[in-house]
C-alpha cells in the first residue's frame, strides 16, 4: 500500500465507553425491532386476507438472526452520509427500523409483499423509506458496496460533490451463505487493486442458509482470503454472559465444548432448548460446569448458551466502536442464531418458517403487548415513551431523511462533434467522439467516467485514456513514459484521472457501473459513466447488469465488437442473443446504428437521456466493420428519426410493395441486395434501423400514432418486407405486426466459427444472395 494514500475519513484516535442507558435503550429497540418484523410477516399470511393462497416464507428467521446487528447499527453506530446494503430477507428489519424512525408508514408495513406496500426485498426504487441500495439477488448488493466505495473516493477526491461533503462509509449487511456466489470474492480482488477503505462487511454468521447447515471449515478459509486481501478481520463469537462464564471455575472447558461442537448440533441443541443434559453428559464431571448449572434454570441456561455476541448487543456496539479507528475495509464476522427469539430458532429447515397463531400469540404476551397493540411503537417496552421519543429523535442517521441528493443536470451540446473519413466503424466512431469531447473543458467532458474491464484499447477508449488519465487513490507515473519507452497508450494514474481500469471480471463492470450511476443520489455529485465490453461478454455479467438496471442507475454500456462481424475471431466471441437482451431489458435502452454520424447524435440523446427522472442507461452495440459513411446533411428531422429508431435511408417510391429492413453493420449488404431487387421493384426502399428497442417501446405505446407505424406506412398495406441483423432474427421480426405486412427475417441462429466475413455471410444467410432469395420467398407467398 502507497502510505500516501489519502485518508479519507478522519478516525477518532481514542474510543468512549457505550454507557449502561443507551445499551439498555438499544436492547429496548431491538426487541421492538424483532417484534414488528415478526408481526409483519405474520399479518402478511394470516391476518391480511390473501387471495391466492401463497405464503410468504424466507423473512421471519433471517431477520431475527440480523435484529441486534442492525438495531445498533441503524439506532448507534451509522451517520446519514453511510450508505448500506440490507441483506435481501432482512428487510422486515430495515421497515421496521424507519417506522420506529418515522421514515416508514404503517400501511406500508401492513402491505408488506402485497401491492403498493413495503418490498420483499429492500427497493430503492419502489420503497419510500430511503433504501440506499437495492438487494435481492444474492451476493450483489454486498459487492456493490465496495464499488460505491471506489465512487465515493472519485466524487470526493475530484471535489465533484460540493462544499461541506462529508465520505461516509459504505456498509453491507450480508448473509454468510453469500460468500458462495463468486462475484463476491471478484469484488474483493478489484477492491484490493483499488486500495479500497470505509468499507464495512457485517456478516450474519448464523452457519445457516436455505436448504442447509454451513461448515465451520468453510468460513475459515473465507477468513483467510479477507486475511491475505489486507482486510481487518473482527469475529464476534460470545456475548457478554458466555464471556462472564468462560472466566468462571472450569469456564474454559465449556468455551471449549462450544468451540467444538458442530454447527448441527449447537443449532439441534438450540432449537430443542435442552442444554442440560447434554452439558451434564459432556462436562458433568468438573465442578465448576456443575456449579454453574445449578446456577441457572432452564431459561436462563438457554440464554446463557445461545449467547452468542452477534445477539448481545453491548458486545455489538463495542465492536462497532473500535472498529471506527480505522478506515482499513473491515469484515466484522458475527456469529447469531437463524431465527434467534423465534420458536424455529436454529432448526435446519427454518428458512421458510412461518409461526402458527398460538406461537405468534405467545411471542405478543412475552413481548408484553396487548392484543389490538401489535403496532404500536412503543407497546411493551418498559422505558418511558418520553424517553423513547426523545433517544429516537436524536438518532444521528435519521438527522436527515431523505438522505437521498439532487444532483445538478450536466448541460449537454446540440451536436457531438465526430471527424469521419470515407469508411470508418462505429467502434472508432465511438473513440473518436471521445476524444473529441476529452480535448474541450466542457461540464460534459469533466462528469464523463470510462471504466473497462481490461478491454479499453481494444474498444477505442484509448484516445479518451491519453487525454484524461487513469483515476488512482495515488499517484502514480507511467513507467514506459518515464523511461522513454515509444507506446500509443499513456498510463498515467492519479485523482485527475477519468477512466477507471477494471481487470477482466465482466460482473464488475456492471457493479462499478451501478455504483458510478448512482453517484448523483449516493453522493449529489452526477457522474456520465461508460463502460466498454465485448459484446458477448455481456452475458457474463447479465446479473449485475439487471441488478444496475433495477436500481435505475445510469450509465452507457458500449459492447463492441459485436455479431459474427467479429468474422477470424470465431464463434467464442461472436454474439448471437444480445439485441434480444438489449430489446428486453428493462431501464436499458439499446442502440445499433451503422453510420458515425447517427453514432454521435445517439450519445448526445444519452448524456440527456441518463440525466432524465424519467430516462434509463443505454446500451450501444457497436462493430469493428469499416463503412462507407454516407457525405449527407444530417439534418434536424433525421437526428430525430435516429434517436425514434430508425429512417429511410433508402426511401420507398410510388405505391411501393416491398422493403428491406437492415441494422448496423449489414446495411452495405441490404444497399447491394436493394440495387439488385430495385431492378424489378423500383419503388423498394431501405429502411435502416437505429433502435429496434425504441421502436417497439414507441409502437407498445402509441400504436399507429408511433414512429415504427408511420414508417411502415409508407408501404402498401400488403408490402412484403426482409429484415436481416447481425443477431438474432426475432429482433426485428414482430414489425411484420405493426402493419400485418408479411415478413422474412434473417440473422443469426447458430454458434459462428472463425472466417472471413464474406465466407461467413453466405454461410450464415446474411449476404446480397441471401436477401435477394428471402425477397423472391416472400413475395410469392
Ligand atoms: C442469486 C440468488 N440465488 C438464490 C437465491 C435464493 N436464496 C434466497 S436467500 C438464500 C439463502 C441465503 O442464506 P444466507 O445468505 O446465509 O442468509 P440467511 O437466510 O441465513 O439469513 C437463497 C439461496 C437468491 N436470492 N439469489
Ligand atoms: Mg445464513
Amino acid at each position: 500500500m502507497n502510505p500516501a494514500a489519502p485518508n479519507l475519513r478522519l478516525v477518532p484516535d481514542a474510543v468512549s465507553p457505550v454507557d449502561a442507558a443507551t445499551v439498555a435503550m438499544l436492547r429496548a429497540l431491538e426487541r421492538k425491532v424483532l417484534w414488528l418484523s415478526s408481526w409483519m410477516i405474520h399479518n402478511a399470511n394470516h391476518v391480511r386476507p390473501k387471495r391466492d393462497g401463497l405464503k410468504v416464507g424466507g423473512h421471519q428467521a433471517s431477520s431475527a438472526s440480523l435484529a441486534t446487528l442492525m438495531t445498533a447499527l441503524y439506532f448507534h453506530t451509522l451517520r446519514p452520509q453511510d450508505r448500506v446494503a440490507v441483506k435481501p430477507h432482512a428487510s422486515p428489519v430495515f421497515h421496521a427500523i424507519q417506522y420506529l424512525l418515522g421514515h416508514q408508514t404503517l400501511a406500508k408495513l401492513e402491505g408488506f409483499r402485497a401491492l403498493g406496500g413495503a418490498q420483499s426485498y429492500p427497493s430503492r426504487t419502489k420503497d419510500d423509506d430511503d433504501v440506499d441500495f437495492s438487494t435481492g439477488s444474492v451476493g450483489l448488493g454486498v459487492a456493490e458496496t465496495l464499488f460505491a466505495s471506489m465512487v465515493r473516493d472519485y466524487v470526493h477526491l475530484k471535489g465533484l460533490a460540493g462544499a461541506g461533503d462529508t465520505p461516509g462509509r459504505m456498509v453491507a449487511l450480508v448473509g454468510d451463505a453469500e460468500f458462495d456466489e463468486g462475484n463476491v470474492f471478484e469484488a474483493m480482488l478489484e477492491g484490493w487493486k483499488h486500495d479500497v477503505r470505509n468499507l464495512w462487511w457485517v456478516i450474519d454468521y448464523n452457519r445457516q442458509s436455505l436448504d442447509s447447515v454451513v461448515s465451520d471449515r468453510l468460513f475459515q478459509r473465507i477468513i483467510g482470503v479477507f486475511d491475505s486481501l489486507g482486510w481487518r478481520v473482527i469475529t464476534l463469537k460470545y456475548g457478554k454472559l458466555l464471556e462472564a462464564a468462560f472466566a468462571g471455575p472450569d469456564g474454559e472447558r465449556l468455551r471449549s465444548w462450544i468451540d467444538e461442537c458442530p454447527n448441527s448440533l449447537y443449532a439441534a441443541l438450540t432449537y430443542k432448548g435442552e442444554w442440560r443434559g447434554r452439558l451434564l453428559r459432556d462436562l458433568g464431571q468438573f465442578p465448576g460446569i456443575r456449579v454453574l448449572l445449578d446456577a441457572h434454570d432452564d431459561a436462563s441456561l438457554r440464554r446463557l448458551m445461545t449467547n452468542l455476541a452477534g445477539h448481545d448487543m453491548l458486545a455489538v456496539l463495542e465492536a462497532f466502536r473500535d472498529a471506527e479507528t480505522s478506515d482499513l475495509p473491515t469484515c466484522f464476522i458475527a456469529y447469531t442464531i437463524k431465527g434467534h427469539g423465534l420458536p424455529f430458532a436454529g432448526h435446519k429447515d427454518n428458512h421458510a418458517g412461518l409461526m402458527n397463531t398460538e406461537q405468534i400469540e405467545a411471542l405478543r404476551s412475552a413481548h408484553g403487548i396487548s392484543a389490538g397493540d401489535e403496532w404500536a411503537r412503543f407497546a411493551g417496552l418498559d422505558l418511558p415513551v418520553p424517553e423513547l421519543e426523545k433517544f429516537l429523535a436524536s438518532v444521528p442517521f435519521a438527522a436527515r431523511f431523505p438522505r437521498r441528493h439532487d444532483a445538478q443536470r450536466i448541460p449537454v451540446p446540440e451536436t457531438l462533434a465526430v471527424p469521419t473519413t470515407a469508411t470508418m466503424s462505429t467502434q472508432e466512431g465511438f473513440g473518436r467522439v471521445l476524444y473529441e469531447i476529452a480535448a474541450g473543458q466542457s461540464q460534459l467532458a469533466s462528469r464523463i467516467v470510462t471504466t473497462s474491464p481490461d478491454v479499453t484499447v481494444s474498444t477505442n477508449l484509448g484516445g479518451w485514456v491519453n487525454r484524461r488519465g487513469i483515476f488512482d487513490r495515488r499517484d502514480i507515473k507511467d513507467i514506459f513514459k518515464e523511461e522513454k519507452i515509444v507506446s500509443a497508450q499513456l498510463w498515467q494514474m492519479g485523482h485527475s484521472g477519468q477512466h477507471i481500469e477494471l481487470g477482466i471480471a465482466e460482473h464488475n463492470l456492471f457493479l462499478m457501473l451501478a455504483a458510478l450511476g448512482l453517484s448523483a443520489d449516493l453522493f449529489g455529485a452526477r457522474l456520465l459513466p461508460i463502460g466498454t465490453v465485448y459484446d458477448p461478454f455481456i452475458a457474463r455479467g447479465l446479473d449485475a447488469l439487471n441488478y444496475a438496471c433495477y436500481q435505475d442507475a445510469r450509465f452507457m454500456i458500449v459492447a463492441t465488437p459485436s455479431g459474427l462481424t467479429l468474422a477470424p475471431e470465431g464463434g467464442a466471441h461472436q454474439s448471437i442473443l444480445q439485441p434480444l437482451i438489449g430489446m428486453g431489458q428493462p431501464g436499458l435502452t439499446y442502440f445499433e446504428p451503422a453510420h458515425v454520424d447517427e453514432l454521435a447524435e445517439i450519445m448526445r440523446w444519452s448524456f440527456d437521456h441518463l440525466q432524465d427522472a424519467e430516462g434509463g442507461s443505454v446500451y450501444l452495440r457497436l462493430s469493428t466493420r469499416p463503412l462507407a459513411q454516407p457525405t449527407r446533411q444530417f439534418d434536424a428531422a433525421t437526428r430525430r428519426a435516429v434517436v425514434a429508431g430508425g429512417y429511410w435511408l433508402e426511401p420507398p417510391t410510388g405505391p411501393c410493395d416491398f422493403a428491406v429492413v437492415a441494422m448496423g453493420a449489414l446495411i452495405p449488404e441490404a444497399l447491394t441486395a436493394l440495387a439488385q431487387l430495385r431492378e424489378d421493384l423500383p419503388g423498394a426502399g431501405l429502411l435502416a434501423v437505429t433502435s429496434p428497442a425504441v421502436l417497439h417501446a414507441h409502437w407498445r405505446r402509441d400504436g399507429s400514432a408511433s414512429h415504427v407505424s408511420q414508417l411502415l406506412g409508407r408501404l402498401a398495406p400488403d408490402a412484403r418486407i426482409v429484415s436481416v441483423l447481425d443477431g438474432h432474427p426475432a429482433t426485428l421480426s414482430w414489425l411484420g405486426s405493426v402493419r400485418g405486412q408479411l415478413i422474412e427475417s434473417l440473422g443469426v441462429e447458430k454458434f459462428g466459427q472463425s472466417g472471413d466475413l464474406v465466407d461467413l455471410y453466405r454461410v450464415y444467410g446474411l449476404d446480397p444472395d441471401a436477401i435477394v432469395a428471402a425477397a423472391a420467398r416472400i413475395l410469392l407467398r
